[in-house]
């Protein structure tokens, strides 16, 4: 599918997701269901209007950069379409990030305003002092501290607002995703990528329509999440779930029970999560749901069969990526084929090359090339690394794939070294880097190793400059170290004391010589 053969040249993307529910008579339907509140779609139009009224008024224009520090909350919502609207590139961060992290993403992007949600400041404070571009920070949903509450500054804003005349191919938004070895790269996305998400995987494969209702574990500033959860649904008119908190096992079971969702949408760690919960399927009533996905990393056949024995209902695994913006790979609600990421979505075309970029033959395994108009345009001022993964209308996604000989797509693993982990990117290169600043570690090497669920989750390799210290309490303690210092979701699981690492003759670690 081309964006040029269906949209008008002149396209503003928040009018379609937007102000298209009000027109077409929606605005009295629930949009969202935030904690016990409901926002119409007419509700999430004045929102819109009134965020995007506010951020002109701070200064934002066309093509600025809006960092968005947000929950899945209303804020979100507003400030996402609100910037689109008036022209403006929301740029939305990974809400599980530090400070260092922050500041990273507000140079890279030139941010000129940033709106957080209030329990997140803590965390991105002392970037905001020391961001040099950012001129205002709203805070929205709680104490506002000595920054500018969000709610105030929208409360008093026009309701109503033209949406910028921006053209199908203008930049829209940006998502970071993480690479192996460097700083996270700005994925950039234009005005008509999310529509051709929607045309493709979110109606013909979802068949999500007005009367369904969906749940998203995976968060809004994800890709996944933010089509899940948010362009999907307001695509067609249909209510989405809105939960703040971090989703474990028990409180997921509890939204679908007290939300009845007819669509969920998890990541295969938290499917193992909630099938370790025992009796789970007398004590929650999950019966609303018609379609389960997953998404992030392979899902084990053996989960996709314990859910649908337990729950009575399928999931369906699909691969996407943040540069594709969603699912282009994916299993047919009834006709899953468990432990392969099924058939190309309609729209999309796949190829696997070897590593000259010539065709594979069929059965072998080779590198995935995707093309789909719903891909990014480049990755933020990284040239080498848009030239490494952009071929013309192709982009290679960095993984391994055969084909069986019905068509289906068999996941082999990552060309680089990264590690998916309950769905979110670790770099073993930044584990290992936080694992040598302890005083007792010489070096260290991070790999992926299966655990009882068959889902991958870091193991380090250690090498002490004391061997002798190897002990528990040091393992413990070099866990904690991590945790304190990244994101708490990259720390090794497990801990192996080692006398040397295998290396090159040039000293780099062959982390595939550790590989369990
Ligand atoms: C891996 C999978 C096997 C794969 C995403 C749905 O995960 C998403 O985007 P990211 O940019 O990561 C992309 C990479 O993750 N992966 C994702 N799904 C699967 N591997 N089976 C799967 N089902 O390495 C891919 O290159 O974080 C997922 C929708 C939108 C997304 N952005």
């Amino acid at each position: 599918m081309n964006a040029s053969d269906v949209l008008p040249a002149q396209f503003n993307v928040a009018s379609w997701f937007v102000d298209k529910n009000v027109a077409e008579g929606r605005g009295a339907s629930p949009a969202f269901l935030h904690e016990d509140r409901t926002l119409t779609y007419a509700d999430v139009q004045e929102l819109v209007n009134r965020t995007g009224n506010a951020l002109l008024e701070l200064g934002v224009e066309m093509e600025t950069r809006v960092l968005m520090l947000c929950l899945d909350a209303p804020e979100f919502i507003g400030t996402f379409w609100g910037a689109i609207k008036i022209g403006a590139v929301p740029v939305p961060v990974n809400t599980l990030m530090r400070t260092a992290d922050y500041l990273y993403f507000l140079g890279d992007s030139r941010a000129k305003v940033a709106v957080i949600s209030a329990p997140l400041l803590a965390e991105a404070a002392p970037a905001l002092v020391d961001a040099k571009r950012l001129k205002h920070v709203l805070i929205a949903g709680g104490n506002h501290g000595q920054f500018v509450s969000y709610e105030d500054r929208i409360a008093k804003a026009s309701a109503t607002l033209e949406a910028a005349p921006t053209s199908r191919d203008d930049a829209a938004f940006w998502q970071y995703s993480s690479g192996s070895t460097g700083f996270p790269k700005g994925a950039v996305h234009l005005h008509h990528d999310m529509v051709v998400c929607c045309e493709t995987y979110g109606k013909q494969v979802l068949g999500i329509r007005p009367t369904d209702r969906v749940y998203s574990a995976a968060k809004l500033f994800f890709a996944y999440g933010l089509g899940n959860a948010c362009f999907f649904p307001m695509g067609v008119g249909a209510q989405s779930v809105l939960y703040p908190h971090r989703p474990t096992p028990e409180s997921v079971f509890e939204l679908i029970a007290r939300y009845r969702p007819t669509l969920f949408f998890g990541v295969p760690t938290l499917y193992a999560g909630m099938l370790a919960v025992k009796e789970a399927e007398v004590r929650f009533d999950t019966s609303s749901l018609r379609l389960c996905v997953s998404a992030g990393e392979a899902l084990p056949d053996e989960i996709y069969r314990r859910w649908r024995e337990r729950f009575g209902v399928e999931i369906i695994d699909g691969i996407g990526t943040t540069e594709i913006g969603h699912i282009f790979l994916s299993n047919r609600p009834g006709a899953a084929r468990p432990g392969s990421s099924g058939l190309p979505v309609p729209g999309y075309e796949l190829a696997i090359v070897d590593d000259e970029g010539r065709p594979a033959p069929q059965g072998e395994i080779g590198n995935l090339r995707v093309k789909g108009d719903s891909t990014m345009a480049y990755y933020w001022n990284k040239h080498d690394k848009t030239k490494a993964t952009l071929f013309g209308p192709w982009i290679q996604t960095g993984d391994k794939y055969y084909t069986d000989r019905d068509g289906y797509f068999w996941y082999c693993g990552r060309s680089d070294d990264m590690l998916k982990v309950g769905g979110i990117w670790v770099s073993p290169v930044e584990v290992e880097a936080t694992l040598v600043r302890h005083p007792a570690v010489l070096e260290a090497a991070v790999v992926g190793q299966e655990d009882s669920d068959r889902l991958v989750k870091p193991k380090a390799f250690v090498v002490l400059k004391e061997p002798w210290r190897a002990s528990d309490e040091l393992a413990n303690e070099l866990k904690a170290f991590v945790k304190d210092k990244i994101a708490p979701y990259k720390y090794p699981r497990w801990i192996e004391f080692a006398g040397e690492l295998p290396k090159t003759a040039t000293g780099k670690i062959q982390r595939f010589k550790l590989r369990g």
